[in-house]
């Protein structure tokens, strides 16, 4: 070996040496700390973020703790709303009320069902089946955090200063652990009313899922899209179930499909008190719950007798048991303002998920962006979070699925003048046989009117939403045009494929139902 590519090597060995020292020193130099990051929430956003940090050689602790429901006390193990009072639970109930629908289909198809007339749900299989799933889930959870060495204290977390976290174990015991760097996510819960009785005989989305009785009769109250998901998947398993609307229906998603949503709801049997709010709730004698309200507009007072209540009016960011004071991090409301490094105003102290202010509060954005932030802390990666563009489902009795801007918020973008929105009503062939409605399966591309015509957002109401989103969802992200969406050669006989028939516009003023659709 020659002395020039001995020195070459040694040289390059060096600078190899130097950057990975510099670099350790940069991120992992506090040897005096604990840990190299403690996350504060461990859901979402938490676990991926120190699942992703351990990967990168930090030591990481993640504390988790469930404060039980006021009432009925329901609790539940690691892994956060998702997986426990969240998006599976929901799915498996909006599934479960599916099937029921589909028995009904399978004898239109041919299927001898003997005695359909009388299929009924169990209440108590069904939470029974969904629980055993969350519990092997939190299983799964517990034992991949094990073999990551990622730390798990099923504990309550504050801050005492910017690099001190208390750990209150359940036995009232508590620890101290110093980290270079903590990230909050710490997520929510679902907000209470202010009126006589809502504690003591309301539930919400934390109890339904694991709820020990069949829930009945029941009020829905609030029409974002955990309202209109529970009462949804509550009357596809056969019970009556109503909701109170006190304004808009979802607010921030597209208003036309917003109503369709609910317009299909309503043709399901699911009524929808229009401007109205609670006033009080009591129990009655015979232990059932009477509702008092009254009609915003008109103020007419109204009153109904059901066997749940379900709030469904928001949710609260967990700021208040994190003594954010002690470690100098400011809050807007309930929640925590980043930058666009999802740092707070505490150089050291950052936040992902439902608890950042003005952001998408969905699980795949909380993974993202923990994930993306470990990268940044840890091996010096500098991709940011992209918040634009998230495709979201509500999972309601019809589907609804959109990715990017609705229509009003397009227009008010970029001015009506220079907005197309092409559109149509179309039929699923599925639906034919068995006769189910087509009057509400529609979809919209909210685009530009000039050029090629960038898509700015995709709306779809019907069957499996966000199995189509999805990859349209991509198409977007990729800078998807009209033409290129036009150009595209449907898969036929899908649903998915009507984005590329799309030939109406709103502006031309033609008739976007399919011949005899809607009739
Ligand atoms: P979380 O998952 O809420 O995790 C935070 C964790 O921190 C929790 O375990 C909490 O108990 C714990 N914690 C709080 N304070 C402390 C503290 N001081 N110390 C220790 N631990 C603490 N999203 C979707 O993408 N798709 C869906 O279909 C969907 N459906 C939903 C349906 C319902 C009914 C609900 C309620 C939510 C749904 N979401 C859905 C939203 C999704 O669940 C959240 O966006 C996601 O869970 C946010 O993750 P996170 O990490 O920010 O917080
Ligand atoms: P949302 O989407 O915030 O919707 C809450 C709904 O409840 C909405 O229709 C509100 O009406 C209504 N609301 C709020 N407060 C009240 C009171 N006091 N009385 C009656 N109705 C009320 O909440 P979700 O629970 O569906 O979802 C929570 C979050 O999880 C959401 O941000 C998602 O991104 C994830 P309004 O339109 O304000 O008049």
């Amino acid at each position: 070996m020659s002395i020039l590519t001995i020195w070459s090597r040694r040289s390059t060995l060096t600078l190899i040496r130097n950057s990975v020292e510099s670099y350790s020193r940069r991120c992992f130099a506090h040897k005096n700390y604990d840990y190299d990051l403690v996350v504060i929430g461990g859901g979402s956003g938490g676990l991926a973020c120190a699942k992703d940090a351990v990967a990168n050689g930090a030591k990481v602790a993640v504390l988790d703790y469930v404060v039980p429901t006021p009432t009925l006390g329901t609790k539940w193990g690691i892994g956060g709303t998702c997986v426990n009072v969240g998006c599976i639970p929901k799915k498996l109930m909006h599934q479960a009320a599916l099937l029921g629908e589909g028995i009904h289909e399978a004898v239109a198809y041919g299927w001898k069902v003997e005695g359909v007339e009388k299929v009924k749900p169990d209440w108590s299989k069904l939470v029974q089946s969904v629980q055993n799933h969350i519990k092997s889930v939190n299983w799964v959870t517990r034992v991949d955090l094990r073999d990551k060495k990622v730390e798990y204290i099923n504990a309550l977390g504050s801050f005492k200063d910017a690099n001190t976290v208390i750990a209150r174990m359940k036995n009232g015991t508590e620890r101290e652990l110093t980290a270079k760097n903590i990230v909050i996510a710490v997520g929510g819960r679902p907000r209470y009313p202010d009126i006589p009785g809502a504690v003591e005989y309301g539930i919400t989305s934390d109890d339904i899922f694991s709820l020990s009785h069949a829930p009945g009769k029941t009020l829905v109250v609030g029409a974002g899209y955990i309202g209109l998901e529970c009462a949804g998947f509550l009357k596809g398993l056969g019970y009556e179930a109503t909701v109170m609307v006190r304004s808009i229906i979802l607010r921030g998603f597209d208003q036309q499909m917003a109503n369709i949503v609910a317009d299909a709801m309503v043709e399901r049997n699911i009524p929808f008190l229009r401007n109205t709010v609670p006033k009080s709730v009591e129990k009655t004698e015979d232990g059932r719950l009477l509702v008092k309200y009254v009609n915003t507009e008109t103020n007419e007072e109204g009153s109904d007798v059901y066997d749940t209540v379900l709030w469904a009016i928001g949710r609260k960011g967990l700021v208040d048991d994190l003594k954010l004071n002690n470690a100098g991090v400011v809050t807007k409301g309930d929640k925590i303002p980043v930058n666009e490094k999802e740092e707070t105003n505490v150089p050291n102290i950052y936040a992902v998920g439902d608890i950042i202010h003005g952001k998408p509060e969905l699980t795949p954005v909380a993974i993202h962006a923990g994930r993306l932030l470990s990268r940044r802390i840890f091996s010096g990666a500098t991709q940011l979070m992209d918040y634009d563009n998230v495709a979201t489902t509500v999972f309601s009795p019809l589907e609804y699925s959109s990715v990017g801007l609705s229509e009003e918020n397009a227009i008010a973008k970029y001015g009506e003048d220079n907005i197309e929105v092409y559109h149509g009503y179309y039929k699923p062939t599925e639906y034919f046989v068995p006769q189910k409605s087509v009057r509400y399966c529609y979809v919209k591309a909210v685009a530009e009117r000039s050029g090629d015509q960038k898509v700015l957002g995709l709306h779809y109401i019907g069957p499996v939403a966000g199995e189509v989103m999805q990859g349209f969802a991509a198409a977007v992200k990729s800078g998807l045009t009209i033409k290129i969406l036009l150009n595209t050669v449907g898969i036929h006989p899908t649903t998915a494929e009507e984005f590329t028939r799309l030939a109406i516009t709103k502006r031309s003023g033609l008739d976007p139902t399919p011949a005899s659709c809607c009739s």
